[in-house]
């Protein structure tokens, strides 16, 4: 598609709606790209909100039928940012109609959905998919997979991953986050869908076993929603009459597991850490040094060189902003100008944008493929916690 436009159509216009709205109006302001990304259509439930987000974000049709949406010829990319149980019929539907396809994370609310995106995907030739694992493009989380992959860390003895949030108090309603049906997990799949991730993308090694997990829900019930949140996590949300309804997904998630380095690994993901709003971090321990990010300080990344006399050693905290040395940097601004949360969207629509016009994009950008392994991860750990147990990846291998 290079010297072409890229015309897409994004479904969802909530939280994701708007950051992935933002990322491809800015994408091509900022980078080179080989290709136009063009706000063609954007697709939502509710007409009357929907014009107001179209006008406001520059879209260029606004349309309350997905279906008819992704039948238009001229779009060339689908971008699904619905709750996760709505994203396997959605992304068959545009994967059989010639689209390529995005979609948030996790890849779904089930296994099996999942695994029938990704069977699904490796039959649409012509197809490439993505999914929005936007912390990878965090630059220091970037900078830590290239410092790894440079044999920096050497063999890697320990991974601590943890995501921390602290929203979800008791005065929160029933948000579609809290629903099984929806979301197929609380703060597993929306959290620990991410660490994950992040985890195997720095370290390079798949998780091949959950040794042990707990899973517990904190808050068994709460006050029904009248209306869903406007954009943000839960934010606007507004609560019945006190009505209640039963919360059916974990409040947190805790599991351990092997890498397949030999590595041993943790995993947190909670949403009542009180007192870290988006605590979303990583430590790893190797032969050669360490490395440490977490997204409350999301410019720097922290390495320690044990090469170095140690008379000196200790940890360097990087400023990981310096073009072109450090990931994305060349595209934004001076060093320690650092970037923020939406510029995780706005480099990965850049690399999406990348790939569709041939080129290579700054780091790896996952496909249905590669996001299905993490969806696998996120099944193993539920089983054990459910059935308290070791659970093996290789259990789980079905096709
Ligand atoms: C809510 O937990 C959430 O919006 C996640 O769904 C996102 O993936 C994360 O980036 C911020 O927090």
């Amino acid at each position: 598609m290079a010297g072409q436009s890229i015309n897409v159509c994004l479904i969802g216009q909530k939280f994701m709606g708007r950051a992935h709205s933002n990322a491809y109006l800015k994408a091509g302001k900022f980078f080179d790209l080989p290709a136009e990304l063009v706000m063609d259509t954007i697709v939502a439930r509710n007409r009357a909100e929907l014009d107001v987000f179209a006008k406001r974000w520059g879209w260029k049709n606004a349309s309350i039928d997905w279906r008819e949406a992704i039948k238009n010829p001229l779009i060339n990319l689908v971008d699904v940012t619905t709750p996760n149980n709505k994203h396997r019929e959605i992304v068959i539907a545009a994967l059989e109609a010639g689209k390529h396809v995005a979609c948030e994370k996790p890849l779904a609310a089930t296994l099996e959905d999942a695994r029938i995106m990704r069977d699904a995907a490796k039959k649409a030739k012509k197809s490439k998919t993505f999914v929005w694992y936007s912390y990878r493009r965090v630059p220091a989380v970037a900078l830590a997979h290239r410092l790894v992959k440079e044999g920096r860390i050497g063999k890697i003895y320990h991974v601590r991953a943890y995501y921390l949030q602290d929203w979800a108090g008791p005065n929160v309603p029933l948000v579609w986050r809290f629903s099984k049906e929806q979301a197929g997990s609380g703060s597993h799949g929306d959290l620990g869908a991410h660490i994950i991730d992040m985890a195997r993308f720095i370290t390079g090694e798949e998780i091949t076993e959950v040794i042990g997990a707990a899973q517990d829900t904190f808050i068994k019930e709460r006050t029904l929603v009248t209306e869903e949140s406007k954009g943000g996590i839960s934010g606007g949300a507004t609560a019945g009459s006190g009505k209640k309804g039963k919360v059916s997904v974990d409040d947190h998630t805790t599991f351990l597991a092997r890498m397949s380095g030999g590595a041993i690994a943790t995993f947190e993901a909670t949403r009542f850490a009180t007192g870290y709003h988006n605590k979303n971090g990583l430590e790893i321990h190797g032969e050669k040094g360490a490395l440490r990010f977490n997204f409350e300080d999301m410019p720097y990344l922290d390495f320690f060189d044990r090469s170095v006399d140690s008379k000196l050693a200790g940890w360097t905290r990087i400023p990981a902003s310096r073009a072109p040395e450090h990931p994305y940097a060349s595209a934004w601004w001076p060093t320690a100008h650092h970037q923020g949360y939406e510029h995780t969207f706005i480099n990965m629509a850049a690399d999406i944008c990348r790939v569709l016009g041939g080129e290579q994009p700054e780091v790896p950008i996952p496909d249905f493929e590669d996001a299905y392994k993490t969806q696998e991860v996120l099944e193993a750990a539920t089983i054990s916690a459910t059935e308290r147990r070791g659970v093996k990846i290789s259990e789980l291998r079905r096709g």
